[in-house]
């Protein structure tokens, strides 16, 4: 199925080696899936993903490439290797360096230790192409220890952002709405750690309750914590005999903390660190991680096989042949779309 072209093996052999110049040329070769690409992908992922990774997402503007510089200086101090993966970047980064003011991202951008790549999504539906999907492995492959990933958050894409990293870190801002949005937005069951940015702004400290409230209503232990009107706490009052009680929490969930930032100044950026820190212990603990890891290797063995069917589907001559047929057929009033798809299938499925 993959075609093994000479001049793969030296690129591989640099691969290896740890040259960023043949993970430029990998990605390069995986971004416009160029002949040997997929044998490429099998070649150096035959180890198993091992680097931490972590998306960012959220709406335009809040401050998710700040952020994530800040993070991102904060792993550097502590001497990981990082990949920075920007999907669609409402602000460019190009070649590499982020254009614009965002100082400490131009200091990553010259920084040996960290390999910044940005990137277009392609639209594809509601998800993360794959081809992102697996840029993001090839820097795992390559030995980074995190890969860092910033995506706009517009509906579906900000969802699809679980389908690439372990922790995914919602970014929201005042100005981008309330917490119930949010909630309709699917973001509480995707944010593994919550940051409001722009602390400094008004309107911060109101959502971090609502969000606080939202999160704690979904996990349906809104009155344990959260006191009630007039600072009467309801968790204490006796529940009816009649209504059972709440299954306990599981023992080692995950509480999705809150947290506030101001990423100009830094402010927050440490409690950020340990909520990362604190979540990827979690999920080695818990075994999320390799749950994790398998939802995320079954989807991708689906989107490949999906792109080769289509890919062997389209480029046949035999079922070109067919579709003019039945393009015919169809102009004529003798076949439907659903007729000449039939055909089609029956010879592809032979
Ligand atoms: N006041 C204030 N401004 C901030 C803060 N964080 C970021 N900004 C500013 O907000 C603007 C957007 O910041 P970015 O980091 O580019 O935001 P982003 O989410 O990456 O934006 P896109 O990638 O374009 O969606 C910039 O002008 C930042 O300087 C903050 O905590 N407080
Ligand atoms: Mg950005």
């Amino acid at each position: 199925m993959f075609g093994r072209p000479p001049a793969l093996a030296s690129l591989l052999e640099r691969f290896r080696e740890g040259q960023p110049v043949a993970l430029a040329r990998a990605i390069s070769m995986v971004e416009d899936e160029r002949p040997g690409f997929q044998e490429l992908l099998h070649a150096v992922l035959t180890r198993g993903p091992s680097a931490r990774r972590v998306g960012l997402t959220g709406p335009p503007g809040a401050g998710k490439s700040s952020l994530l510089a800040g993070v991102a200086g904060a792993h550097r101090a502590r001497s990981e290797r990082l990949g920075i993966v920007a999907v669609d970047p409402t602000s460019p980064y190009s070649g590499g360096a982020l254009l614009g003011d965002r100082i400490r991202m131009s200091e990553l951008a010259t920084d040996p230790g960290v390999f910044i790549r940005s990137m277009a999504s392609r639209g594809s539906l509601g998800g993360l192409a794959t081809t992102t999907k697996e840029v993001i492995d090839l820097m795992d492959a390559f030995g980074f220890d995190r890969i860092l990933v910033e995506t706009v958050g517009v509906g579906q894409t900000e969802l699809a952002i679980t389908a690439a990293a372990d922790t995914v870190v919602v970014v929201l801002v005042p100005e981008s709405g309330d917490a119930i949005q949010a909630m309709k937005a699917g973001l509480m069951e995707i944010a593994d750690v919550f940051i409001v940015n722009k602390a400094d702004r008004p309107g911060s400290a109101r959502l971090v309750k609502e969000i606080r409230l939202a999160i704690h209503l979904r996990t349906g232990r809104a009155l344990e914590d959260v006191p009630a009107h007039h600072g009467v706490d309801l968790s204490h009052m006796g529940r009816p005999a009649a209504e059972p009680a709440k299954p306990p929490a599981a023992p080692d969930a995950w509480e999705v903390p809150v947290l506030t930032t101001n990423a100009l100044t830094g402010e927050g950026l440490p409690e950020v660190i340990g909520a990362l820190d604190a979540h990827r212990g979690w999920l080695e603990r818990s075994g999320q991680l390799g749950a994790r890891r398998r939802a995320r290797a079954r989807v991708r063995v689906r989107d490949v096989v999906e792109r080769e069917l289509r890919r062997a589907a389209w480029s046949s001559d035999a079922v070109s042949a067919r579709l003019e047929g039945g393009l015919d057929r169809i102009q004529a009033g003798e076949g439907t779309p659903y007729s000449v798809a039939e055909e089609i299938l029956a010879l592809l499925l032979r």
